[in-house]
């Protein structure tokens, strides 16, 4: 196995953190804090492979070894995207997606409120000032990699908020996120999946609740006018490339391999507004979208656009939406829906049924062609259990299948289901196993790709109640890893998460390869790059002051451990931007710039330029510091912010 993730800095720049600190380390005295630092990064130490390692459970990664698999996790209310290693369960990294993030500085730095801000609707951006210009919260449920034909390319992740209707993309190589918008027309972005050929292309996101269109106060009260959309996202450009209007509520939603065909969920058939109206019909449905069918009718023009928004809209309800879409009876409010690595199978899962429900994906094109009838398409419909949520597969045409009421997994094979099916007298139903407690999503090491290894599986369970010590009325969530490897399921782990994580991917590494230091020419500080431009100042190496009316511009290059410039001197009620660029290229060394007292604070990664705005209100003496221990004399990196009254 190639192994892309332990590139050491000696190999790469020729130059460790290690000799950097020693080299620049001046007190001998210091000598024991620098090597305290470095222990902590770690930086440069060999590790083994993980099939070497000596341990009898392989889900233990022993220190210094490195995981096989990067899990993206969905940060739940917190709004972030936590990295993790499978199959060690140890979270890595916390990238700032729909939050606001002390460690980072994201929703404070110029350069993330560009991207906060950049893609907010007009109903949204006057929403979101009501809060000082910044939406602080999102709830985040699906994050899912970007494809190349069938299979993860390692250039994004995609993410729903469905607190404020947001899509966002976050950049694999240095893991932040470069666009988020919101969707116009919809409220609640919930099931998000992404185009899976021949590549991505579209990222799918169901809007959730039904809404006046355009919800503007008008149709308040007449709710059989309310409506929601299925919406498709140019995961290249980040712009709504069309949307289609369907009957119910969209809940999840998954893809074929082939680029053709979306099928999503949708619970409340009846369009209703009250929990009573919504449990009226014992059968909902799930919607299929044909991809090319919408994308030719808007081409052809034949489409309306809602209120400011100058997205297409096409007419899929069930009435009228016979050329995009088709409806298919599911026993009562499906949820989650899920694509086999065969590509041939799309699972539905029955929630408040006990069945899961198989679709033939080749039966689609007949479907549309009106030569079947919807529910011809369903090809297995076994009973599994209480609660089925979600199903994830290995690569033996097994699934797997939450069962959140009855607490387990139920293990099952597609083949035998299908034979059950056609009236033969066998059980697809192989094991159920406990978990503990309540599971929702689940995930197996690339098995929404045609790679399903079958190797781990994850039971992302809603109550953990027991399973740790006490830490309060609120418990964690626990995330459990399954050794699916074997004929039987076998837990090997409890991994507690915090905020309702709901889903995550499980990738293998060799997909994803993520830069150690930034590139100077990385969009990521374009509008600095342009304002330092027209200031006659070169951001890699110029610290300086430029004063422009009350507004002042402060340059400042950081090379541990010292700040470019170690005095800034303002008058109160200037607007002061400070741009720092990290100019040391070595990995794992970053600076950060926190002024004291007046609630500023950000990261500059190695080789990134990063900026934030604020007004010098009070006059005084304010230190500014780096609050990242980037090295022996970290404590001495820091100046004086003089605020002149
Ligand atoms: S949903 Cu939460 S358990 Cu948002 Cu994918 Cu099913
Ligand atoms: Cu730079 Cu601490």
């Amino acid at each position: 196995m190639k192994d892309n993730v332990n590139n050491t800095v000696k190999e790469e720049k020729g130059l460790s953190r290690r000799e950097l600190l020693g080299g620049t380390t001046k007190v001998a005295a210091v000598a024991g804090v620098a090597a305290l630092a470095v222990s902590a990064g770690g930086v440069g130490t060999a590790s083994k492979a993980v099939a070497s390692s000596p341990s009898k459970n392989k889900s233990h990664i022993a220190p210094g070894d490195l995981d096989e698999y990067y899990g993206f996790w969905s940060g739940g209310q917190a709004g972030d995207i936590r990295i993790m290693g499978v199959p060690s369960m140890r979270e890595l990294a916390s990238i700032p997606v729909f939050n606001y993030c002390g460690a980072t500085g994201w929703g404070q730095t110029n350069e993330s409120k560009e991207i906060l801000t950049e893609g907010l609707t007009p109903e949204g951006r006057e929403l979101a000032d009501a809060n000082g210009g910044l939406y602080l919260n999102g709830d985040t449920h699906h994050p899912h990699p970007s494809f190349t034909d069938g299979t993860y390319d390692g250039r994004y992740v995609f993410i729903n908020d469905k607190a404020n209707s947001r899509v966002a993309r976050i950049r694999c190589d240095v893991m932040r996120t470069d666009k988020i918008i919101q969707v116009p027309n919809v409220q609640a972005i919930h099931g998000l999946r992404v185009q899976k050929f021949p590549r991505t292309g579209y990222v799918f996101a169901n809007g959730e609740f039904r809404i006046p269109s355009p919800n503007d106060g008008r149709d308040l009260e007449d709710v059989a006018k309310y409506q929601t959309m299925f919406s498709a996202i140019d995961g290249d450009t980040m712009e709504v490339a069309w949307q289609v209007i369907v009957s119910g509520n969209l809940d999840n939603n998954d893809t074929d391999y082939n680029g053709e065909y979306v099928v999503a969920s949708c619970y409340n058939s009846e369009n209703g507004v009250t929990l009573g109206e919504m449990m009226e019909a014992e059968r909902d449905h799930v919607v299929v979208i044909n991809v090319a069918a919408v994308e030719a009718a808007v081409k052809a023009g034949k489409f309306k656009t809602i209120g400011d928004s100058k997205v297409p809209v096409l007419d899929g309800t069930k009435e009228n939406g016979e050329k995009y879409t088709r409806y298919i009876d599911i026993p009562n409010s499906p949820h989650g829906v899920n694509t086999a690595p065969d590509g041939r199978h799309i699972v539905v899962n029955g929630k408040l049924s006990p069945t899961v429900s198989v679709l033939a994906v080749a039966k689609f094109p007949e479907l549309f062609a009106g030569k079947i009838k919807p529910r011809d398409c369903v090809v297995a419909e076994p009973e599994l259990g209480l609660g089925p949520l979600h199903t994830a597969f290995d690569n033996k045409g097994n699934a797997y299948t939450t069962l959140f009421l009855d607490s387990q997994i139920c293990k099952w094979n597609v083949d035998k289901a299908l034979a059950a099916h056609r009236g033969e007298d066998v059980n697809p139903i192989i094991q159920k196993l406990d978990v503990q407690y309540q599971p929702g999503h689940n995930h197996t090491s690339m098995g929404e790709t045609k790679d399903a290894d079958g190797k781990w599986l994850v039971s992302l369970n809603k109550f953990s109640k027991d399973r740790y010590i006490n830490v309060g009325p609120l418990k964690p969530e626990n995330d459990q890893l399954i050794d699916i490897s074997g004929s039987k399921m076998k837990i090997v782990h409890d991994g507690p998460t915090v905020s309702e994580p709901h889903d995550c991917t499980i990738v293998h590494r060799s997909k994803i390869n993520p830069s150690h230091i930034w590139d100077r020419n990385d969009p990521w500080w374009e509008t600095a790059r342009q304002q330092a431009k027209a200031d006659g100042v070169v951001l890699e190496e110029d610290s300086k002051i430029i004063r422009d009316g009350n507004k002042v511009r402060v340059y400042i290059v950081s090379i541990a451990p010292t700040f470019g410039l170690e005095e800034i001197k303002v008058k109160k009620g200037d607007e002061v931007t400070i741009y720092v660029t990290n100019m040391d290229d070595v990995e794992d060394l970053c600076h950060g710039l926190t002024l004291t007292n007046y609630g500023v604070a950000m990261e500059i990664q190695p080789n990134q330029t990063q900026s934030v705005t604020f007004k010098a209100t009070r006059a005084g003496v304010y230190w500014y510091y780096c609050q990242w221990f980037c090295h022996a004399l970290h404590m001495e990196m820091r100046g004086r912010f003089i605020v002149e009254g």
